[in-house]
């Protein structure tokens, strides 16, 4: 049985591939998880949870496995935000982390954002459908994330990467709940991003533009029920 609390997963796949005598133990991952390096000593499958976003692009959240180059994609808006095609003007707060907020361009699961078309959805009763996602991180491969935006119109298309400066990462992947830079409580790992802004304006690194939380909890099991 897993423990109501785990709202995030770290699970030893080694669980899953006959090593059933392992049940009862936790082999504990060895994670490098920043913007320098993502990388797991063994085969370690993490939950991906959408936040929240706040860019007026159109953004693209994925990895990309550095050691053979394959991208997955984990969450995707199908339109800007939330509110794209309302004639009412946006209110924006250049320069703030609005990611508790329903201001400065919202995207919210199943308005505007969705999860890729080849991961794993993992349902919760008390989250939205599609909000969590799980991924299988090879051992000894290194990943990094990245996030693309289009412009609406799709003159304008950029693709930034974990380990340049437009990501943040707070919290701990197995560190439970804590908070970010910005005072929310978080659990697990929060990544936010700056996706680079409008062209017209740039950066403005608010870091609302896109976030995600991953992982939470290392899944415990309870020995067998004879
Ligand atoms: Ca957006
Ligand atoms: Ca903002
Ligand atoms: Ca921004």
């Amino acid at each position: 049985m897993n423990y109501q609390k785990l709202r995030k997963t770290l699970l030893n796949i080694a669980i899953t591939t006959g090593l059933l005598s392992s049940l009862t133990t936790n082999v504990k991952a060895q994670e490098t998880f920043s913007n320098d390096h993502i990388r797991f000593n063994q085969d370690t499958v993490v939950e991906f949870e959408f936040i929240r976003s706040h860019g007026s692009y159109l953004a693209t959240f994925g990895i990309k496995n550095e050691t053979t180059g394959v991208e997955t994609i984990l969450f995707q808006e199908i339109k800007p935000y939330d509110s794209y095609g309302n004639p009412i003007q946006q209110t924006t707060d250049p320069g703030a982390n609005n990611t508790n907020e329903s201001i400065d361009y919202t995207g919210t699961i199943g308005k505007s954002v969705i999860p890729g078309d080849d991961v794993n959805i993992v349902s919760y009763n008390n989250k939205p459908d599609g909000s969590v996602v799980e991924f299988n991180f090879e051992e000894d491969q290194e990943y990094s994330f990245f996030l693309e935006s289009v412009s609406p119109t799709g003159q304008t298309s950029r693709k930034l990467i974990s380990t340049q400066n437009y990501a943040q990462f707070d919290g701990d992947l197995e560190g439970g709940n804590s908070s970010d830079r910005y005072g929310r409580n978080i659990v697990g790992s929060s990544v936010s991003w700056e996706d680079g802004g409008e062209i017209t304006e740039g950066n403005d690194f608010d870091y609302d533009d896109f976030v995600i939380e991953i992982g939470g909890f290392l899944r415990t099991y309870c020995p067998p029920i004879r």
